[in-house]
C-alpha cells in the first residue's frame, strides 16, 4: 500500500508534536513502522490520506460502538450545532444523560460529567479518598486508567506499550501510596487486605481489564475484592471507561452482579467526543463540591456536542438484541481466527466479551494472567498486526489493547477480515 503522505506528515508531525502523536500508543512503537494519518471514516471502515481503506477494530478506542459518523449521532451533533456549542452553563441535556446513565448502571444513583477518562478515574480517587479519611489505594498490575500520577505505576495500554510501566515524573511519595497487585491472584488479595485492609480508600479495577490485552476476571475474583472491601470500609471502584456499555448496557457489573461503590466511564458515553463521568452511591456522590468538599471541576464539563452525540449513542445501544448482535459478529470473528491460525499451526487463543476481544499469539488455552500476556510472542504479533495492515485491516498497533467490533461490522467485513487472516497467519510461518 502506497504510505507517501503519511510519511510527509509523520516527519512534519515529528517538528511540532512530541513523538509525532498526541498521545503515544497511536505512535506504532509496539509493532515498529510509523504511525497512519487518518482522513475519514464511515461506519466499519477508516481510510487514511494516501486513500488506503481499512476495516476499523479500534474503533477510536472503544468510543464507537456503532462505527464511524453513525447517522443518529451525526444528526444529534447537527441539531446541537444550530443551537450552540458550549455554555459553561447547565443544560436539560444534562440532566438526560445522568437519568439515562443512572437507568443503565444500576450502581449510580448520582454521576458526574468530566472531559475525559483520566479526569473519571483521578476525581474518583480523591472523592474515595476524602469519603473515607484514608490515603493508601490498591491498583493491578497491567490496568491503565488514564495518566493519573497515582495510577501510573505497573500501568497497561500505551505505558506498558512503552516499555514505561512506571512512568519518570511521578514523585515517589505519590507511588508509595498505591499498591500494585497482580490481576486474577485471590491469595494476594487475601494478604493485602490482612494487613492494610483498614487502611485503604479504594481498590480500583478494570473488571475486565481491556488494557494488558483483553484479560477477564477468573470466577469469584470480583466477589472477593467486594467482600474485602465491604469488610474494610474500602471503597470499591470498578473502571468501566472501556468495558462500560461496550460489553453489556450495565457494563461488567450488570453480568458478574458485583456492585461496585463507584463506578468510571467515557468513551462510549460520549459518543466519540471528549467525556469521562464518575458516579455511585448518593450518600458517596455528596461529597462531591459543591455540596461536598471534594473538590472536582471542569469547563467544558458536560459539553452539550458530547452529550448530545453520548445521548444519541446510548439511545441507540439500548434497542432491543444490540449486544446480542454485537457478540455474535464478535464470536464468529474469534472462532474464524482461530480456526485459521490452528490450519496454519500459528499458537494462538483470544478472549472475548461481548463485542471487545484479545487475540493473543500464546500456546496457552486461557490467558488469564499479566505473565502469560507478557510471555506471548511480540514478533509473531508484530508479523501480523503488519499482514492484516497490508490486507485493509487495522489492528490496534500494540499487543497490550483490546479489539473491538462495532454495530457497523457486518458478515461482509467479517469474512473480508478472515480472508486477510489467512494470508496473515501464513506470513508467520
Ligand atoms: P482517557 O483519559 O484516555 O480518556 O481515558 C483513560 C482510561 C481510563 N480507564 C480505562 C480502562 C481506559 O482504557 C482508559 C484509556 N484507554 C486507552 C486505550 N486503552 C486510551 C488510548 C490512548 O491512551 O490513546
Amino acid at each position: 500500500m502506497n504510505r507517501e503522505k503519511s510519511q510527509a506528515l509523520y516527519a512534519a508531525a515529528l517538528q511540532y508534536i512530541p513523538g509525532g502523536v498526541n498521545s503515544p500508543v497511536r505512535a506504532f512503537k509496539g509493532v515498529g513502522g510509523n504511525p497512519l494519518f487518518f482522513k475519514g471514516g464511515d461506519g466499519a471502515y477508516l481510510v487514511d490520506v494516501d486513500d488506503n481503506r481499512y476495516i476499523d477494530y479500534v474503533g477510536a478506542w472503544g468510543p464507537l460502538i456503532l462505527g464511524h459518523r453513525h447517522e443518529r449521532v451525526i444528526s444529534a451533533l447537527q441539531a446541537q450545532l444550530g443551537k450552540g456549542i458550549g455554555y459553561g452553563a447547565s443544560t436539560e441535556a444534562e440532566v438526560e444523560i445522568a437519568k439515562k446513565i443512572c437507568s443503565m448502571v444500576h450502581s449510580i444513583e448520582q454521576v458526574r460529567l468530566v472531559t475525559s477518562g483520566t479526569e473519571a478515574t483521578m476525581s474518583a480517587i480523591r472523592l474515595a479518598r476524602g469519603y473515607t479519611g484514608r490515603d493508601k489505594i490498591v491498583k493491578f498490575e497491567g490496568c491503565y486508567h488514564g495518566h493519573v500520577d497515582g495510577l501510573l505505576v505497573k500501568a497497561g495500554s500505551g505505558a506498558l506499550t512503552l516499555g514505561e510501566p512506571d512512568s519518570s515524573g511521578v514523585p515517589q511519595a505519590y507511588s508509595e501510596l498505591t499498591h500494585v497487585l497482580p490481576y486474577n491472584d485471590k491469595e494476594a488479595v487475601e494478604d493485602y487486605f490482612e494487613t492494610h485492609g483498614n487502611e485503604t480508600a479504594c481498590v480500583i479495577i478494570e473488571p475486565i481489564a481491556g488494557n494488558m490485552n483483553f484479560v477477564p476476571p477468573v470466577p469469584d475474583y470480583l466477589d472477593l475484592l467486594r467482600e474485602k472491601c465491604t469488610e474494610s470500609g474500602a471503597l470499591l471502584i470498578f473502571d468501566e471507561v472501556m468495558t462500560g456499555f461496550r460489553v453489556a448496557p450495565g457494563g461488567v457489573q450488570q453480568i458478574t452482579g458485583v456492585v461496585p461503590d463507584l463506578t468510571t466511564l467515557g468513551k462510549v458515553i460520549g459518543g466519540g467526543l471528549p467525556i469521562g463521568a464518575f458516579g455511585g452511591k448518593r450518600q458517596i456522590m455528596e461529597k462531591i463540591a459543591p455540596n461536598g468538599a471534594v473538590y472536582q471541576a471542569g469547563t467544558l464539563a458536560g459539553s452539550p456536542l458530547a452529550v448530545a452525540a453520548g445521548l444519541a449513542m446510548l439511545e441507540t445501544i439500548s434497542e432491543p438484541n444490540f449486544y446480542k448482535d454485537l457478540h455474535a459478529k464478535a464470536k464468529a470473528l474469534m472462532d474464524g481466527l482461530k480456526e485459521r491460525a490452528r490450519a496454519a499451526g500459528v499458537p494462538f487463543t483470544t478472549n472475548q466479551v461481548g463485542g471487545m476481544f484479545g487475540c493473543f499469539f500464546s500456546t496457552e488455552e486461557k490467558i488469564t494472567k499479566f505473565e502469560q500476556v507478557m510471555a506471548c510472542n511480540a514478533e509473531h504479533f508484530q508479523t501480523f498486526f503488519h499482514a492484516m495492515l497490508e490486507n485493509g485491516v487495522y489492528l490496534a498497533p500494540s499487543a497490550y489493547e483490546a479489539g473491538f467490533v462495532s454495530a457497523a461490522h457486518g458478515d461482509e467485513e467479517i469474512a473480508k477480515t478472515l480472508d486477510a487472516a489467512e494470508n496473515a497467519f501464513a506470513a508467520i510461518n
